[in-house]
């Protein structure tokens, strides 16, 4: 008899996320469904405004990556209308671009993905003296520095505990037997937790000194930016650089080691070790290093081969939504993609917590769209990334990859799972934060010569555009493709990172990453289903991004009961 289990809402991420799985008699997923429930609706209010308004009106997709969607947005409307931006320009993009990668992957690891790796009650058992030295194996200089560090972190969790109200700690699955970290361990984790809060401010600090405010910056224009000399001086860039060691040390002293630890601690645990269901990847050319090159390359791997990498086709990008909640005929180019909502509801059956409306799986079942790779699902996201330049022998990417299997003493399949998810993310990181000093002395060399931030763009209203941008964004490529007549946008579509990871099935009946993803895995407990939360976590999912159109009618578009 399988037995459906309903995990909704799925907290510590960004957005309205629902998933449901059948589990076999042995507790075995058979089956998978992924689904926004949250509608929202940029696209279609782009229409007939003016494409020079068109990034900062699209930042507000998300809140998180909101430099991702402005800086597409506006890259879209430069292809339109053949901008050339300059060096500087693009330079400064690049830093901020950086900052956000520093901020976003960090705050992702520690506040959104390690609770499903550190078991909080545990380190409450540790050895604060053991703990130190355990410290010491992952890195000769730790943050979690010392037993007395380490034991006023223990008290102030036992503190939380102890007053029965656990904050941030509350309602997780503590205890499972997947956790596999020692008390030592844990405890040095949730140090790292707790620090991490203070480094990431730093990180948002770092995008807010070229965007003038984070999150949504607001510094970027159609032909550049408006970062001139004031935002240009010694001084701005000269605290950017000091910014950006602060956070860089606690990537190297605490992010690198501790993923070394989980790798090491997770590496015959089962249910970390599938988690790529979808073999194909995408990921496009990104941080421009201003003469030319690329930190990272772009491609696409069919099948997990890795030795015949395709270069993007922005023709073979299309949107499908036949399971879900819009109407159109055939999947569509997002040149001429439509947003027509069309809710049709869910169904009422037993699951593992009694009877309840559950998603239509034979019908339409969530908000975010199926977007395809000339028909077929791709994962995006930094393993993308990673995978794509490891193959085209990228060779920052390769030493990291190489350097980081070595240290843990994982095979190169390892990759191919949720815990190399996780890793491919911290070694995206470092790549990023290890290529700010580059990036930085060459915006100095070039404003030496050169002090263009801007060039205007023209626009005849008598004719029409279209243009597009693939960019990353740190959760993977995101393409924005706009249309422009009689000056004004005529239609607008952004394809998104968690759209192209998150999808329902498509007509073909072909499963997403996430819904392929959990299928074959094993719940130690289908009614505390940490495994399929950790695999989850591991795309690092924001639904905002993934859904972008909003309900304005406060129509009813389901009833929910949240276990
Ligand atoms: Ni809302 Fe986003 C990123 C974009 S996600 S966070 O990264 O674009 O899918
Ligand atoms: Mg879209």
């Amino acid at each position: 008899m399988s037995k459906r289990v309903v995990v909704d809402p799925i907290t510590r991420i960004e957005g309205h996320l629902r998933v449901e799985v059948e589990v076999d008699e042995n507790n075995v997923i058979t089956d998978a469904w992924t689904a926004s429930t949250l509608w929202r609706g940029i696209e279609t209010i782009m229409k007939g405004r003016t494409p020079m308004d068109a990034g900062l009106l699209v930042q507000r997709i998300c809140g998180v990556c909101t430099f991702s969607h402005y800086r597409a947005g506006i890259e879209a409307v430069e292809d339109a209308l053949d901008v050339k931006i300059p060096k500087n320009a693009e330079l400064l993009r690049t830093l901020m671009q950086q900052a956000l990668y520093m901020h976003d992957h960090v705050v992702h690891f520690y506040h959104l993905h390690a609770l499903d790796w550190v078991d909080v009650v545990s380190a409450l058992s540790a050895d604060p003296a053991k703990a130190a030295q355990v410290a010491m194996k992952y890195t000769d200089k730790p943050i979690a520095a010392g037993e007395g560090d380490l034991r006023a972190t223990q008290e102030r969790v036992a503190k939380l505990v102890s007053t029965g109200k656990l904050g941030p700690f509350a309602n997780a699955y503590w205890g499972n037997q997947t956790y596999k970290l020692s008390p030592e361990q844990n405890l040095i984790a949730v140090s790292h937790y707790l620090k991490a809060l203070e480094v990431q401010r730093v990180a948002a600090e770092m995008m807010a000194i070229f965007g003038g405010k984070m999150p949504h910056p607001q510094s970027l224009v159609v032909g550049g930016v408006t970062s001139v000399r004031d935002m240009l001086s010694p001084a701005r860039l000269q605290e950017f650089k000091h910014k950006h060691g602060i956070v860089t040390d606690f990537i190297n002293r605490a992010y690198v080691p501790d993923v070394v630890m989980a790798a090491e601690a997770f590496k015959s645990e089962g249910s970390v070790l599938g988690g790529v269901g979808v073999k194909n990847f995408l990921a496009t050319q990104d941080f421009a290093l201003g003469n030319g090159k690329y930190l990272f390359e772009g491609g696409v791997i069919m099948n997990g081969d890795l030795a015949n990498i395709q270069p993007i086709d922005p023709n073979a990008i299309k949107e499908d939504v036949t399971h879900s909640w819009y109407d159109a005929n055939d999947a569509q180019h997002p040149y001429d993609g439509t947003t027509d909502p069309n809710y049709t509801g869910m169904i009422k059956r037993d699951t593992v917590y009694g009877e309840l409306p559950t998603l239509d799986e034979k019908g339409k079942y969530s908000w975010v769209k199926s977007p395809r790779y000339n028909g077929e699902p791709v994962e995006v996201g930094p393993l993308a990334c990673l995978l794509v330049n490891y193959g085209k022998g990228n060779k920052a990417v390769v030493d990291a990859v190489n350097g980081l299997l070595e240290l843990t003493g994982l095979p190169i399949e390892a990759l191919f799972t949720t815990l190399g998810r996780t890793a491919g993310r911290l070694l995206q990181t470092k790549l990023v934060a290890d290529s700010v000093d580059e990036t930085l002395n060459a915006l100095i060399t070039n404003l030496l010569a050169d002090e263009a931030t801007y060039v205007e763009p023209v626009m005849d209203p008598s004719k029409e555009y279209k243009g597009h941008s693939m960019i990353e964004a740190p959760r993977g490529m995101l393409s924005h493709w706009v249309r422009i007549k009689n000056g004004v946008v005529e239609n607008y579509q952004a394809v998104v990172p968690t759209t192209w990871n998150s999808g329902p099935m498509d007509a073909a009946g072909k499963k997403g990453p996430y819904e392929l993803s959990l299928i074959g895995m094993k719940l130690e407990d289908p009614t505390k289903p940490l495994e399929v939360i950790r695999v989850i976590h591991s795309f690092d999912p924001c639904m905002a991004c993934a859904v972008h159109v909003m309900d304005f009618k406060g129509t009813d578009l389901g009833e929910y009961t949240i276990k």
